[in-house]
């Protein structure tokens, strides 16, 4: 099964001093910025676009097409914001690629910015992972001692600076347009768009703003070309990704392999489900998307592979939940995550993601009633769609796809609590 695995982003990875800037020039690391470098900014753009990468945050917009709505003419400065605040549930890539291997990233930022021609890069980094801020800054202390980043980089002329900022640990600052007010230093919320960052995002400037994953795709696509890149993958989602599995698998962590690969396959390198038990559910890319369940195992883990499936790959994290499940009190976690981190600016999200944990609770305690099923879905009827981000909807992607697939356990809730059909000790994660 391990022929399946394709580490470029992990290849490093448990390696003694990965994070260090000498073991990172060792294997290669920076040579990407040197050929870049002697390139033109165009042909960067264009080369990102050729090998097709889509952006690896969850909504897989083509990096390049993004890199290229950059209006050169407008006189403002351009930036480049690396989304590091990774806080979706079950997502988990981003922290052990930045404590394994930044300067992936920070080489990544270099070629990126100077595609661009952005001088200052901002990494927005989840306030709570001290460990991971002080990692990047050691990173970029580095890169300023090499001459890699600061004034005239390597005698190219080329000046760029690397801020790295702490949030203050709200899941709403990964949500683009909140990140930047957040960086600009107001409570983060979401801007309506258009305009989009691209032509007006960080004080009002154009602003590309790229996951960590993506970001650090780059130097490897530099180093191999568009065509290597698109020999991974499938038709529509190519490359190299990351695959988060956690749950109820044997040897949960990350898994680095070309797009489509299936579920099945997933497990498989995750050393299969724990003994006894069998796949019940599963979310493919953190708690927005869609929950599937065993019919879908053998699909294309890629965008339009999910998508068909009625759900979305987002940025693959895939929760493992075996037989021994309650699928009416995960959806609850769920929903109590999204409640809790709802920036309260629209009135859908505020009040909709309380409504739902107020009826949740009650088929988890088994008092709902004949007909809060379809009050719940009602009310999911009325925030989807409605809101300002996609984080109302992400709720709502959790208890539809959850009342498709499993309406008769929400029956259950009429009279039974979730509890006595399954217990907490049999379902416990280890
Ligand atoms: C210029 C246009 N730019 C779209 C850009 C847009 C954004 C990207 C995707 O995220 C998922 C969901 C969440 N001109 C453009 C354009 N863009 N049209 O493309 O945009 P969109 O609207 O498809 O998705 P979205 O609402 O930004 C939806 C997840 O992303 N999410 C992401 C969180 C990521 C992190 C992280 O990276 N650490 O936390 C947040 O909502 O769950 O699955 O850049 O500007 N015509």
């Amino acid at each position: 099964m391990t022929d399946l695995l394709t580490p470029v982003l992990s290849e490093q990875w448990g390696e003694p001093n990965s994070w260090k800037l000498a073991r990172y020039e060792a294997t290669g690391g920076y040579r990407a910025m040197r050929t870049a470098l002697t390139m033109q900014p165009v042909d960067l753009v264009n080369l990102v676009k050729d090998a097709n990468l889509r952006g690896r945050g969850g909504a897989g917009f083509p990096t390049g097409m993004k890199w290229s709505f950059v209006p050169q003419d407008n006189p403002n400065p351009k930036y480049l914001v690396v989304n590091a605040d990774e806080s979706e549930p079950g997502t988990c890539k981003d922290i052990p690629l930045m404590m394994a291997t930044p300067h992936t990233l920070v080489e990544g930022i270099i070629v990126s910015a100077y595609a661009i021609n952005c001088h200052t890069a901002f990494i927005y980094c989840r306030g709570e992972v001290l460990h991971v801020i002080r990692r990047l800054q050691q990173a970029v202390r580095e890169a300023y001692a090499a001459g890699y980043l600061g004034k005239n980089i390597l005698g190219t002329g080329y000046d760029l600076d690397i801020i790295v900022h702490a949030g203050a640990g709200a899941y709403i600052c990964g949500e683009e347009t909140a990140l930047l007010d957040s960086l600009e230093g107001r409570r983060g919320q979401p801007r309506l768009r258009p305009p989009f960052p691209a032509v007006a995002g960080l004080y009002a400037s154009p602003t590309v703003v790229n996951n960590v994953e993506s970001i650090s795709s780059v130097p490897a696509i530099v180093n191999h070309g568009a065509e290597w890149f698109q020999s991974m993958g499938t038709e529509k989602s190519k490359g190299f990704t990351l695959y988060s599995l956690s749950g109820h698998i044997k040897t949960p962590g990350q898994f680095e392999a070309p797009m489509g690969v299936t579920l099945r396959e997933l497990i498989e390198l995750g050393g299969g489900m724990r003994d006894g038990h069998e796949l019940k559910f599963f979310t493919p890319g953190g708690s927005s998307t869609p929950i599937l369940t065993p019919e879908h195992l053998d699909l294309p883990m890629d965008y339009e592979g999910m998508a068909a499936a009625g759900s979305m790959l987002g940025t693959k994290a895939l929760q493992i939940f075996d037989d021994t499940t309650s699928v009416v009190r995960t959806t609850l976690r769920f929903v109590e995550f999204y409640k809790h981190e709802s920036c309260g600016k629209c009135t859908p999200c505020r009040e909709g993601t309380w409504w739902l944990v107020q009826l949740l609770m009650k088929f988890e305690a088994g008092t709902a009633m004949e007909g809060d099923v379809d009050k719940l879905l009602d009310i999911c009827d009325n925030i989807g769609g409605r809101s300002f981000c996609a984080l109302a909807d992400g709720a709502v992607a959790a208890v539809t796809s959850a009342v498709r697939h499993f309406r008769s356990e929400f029956e259950a809730g009429y009279h039974t609590p979730a509890w006595e059909l399954f217990p907490y000790e049999k379902s416990a994660l280890f």
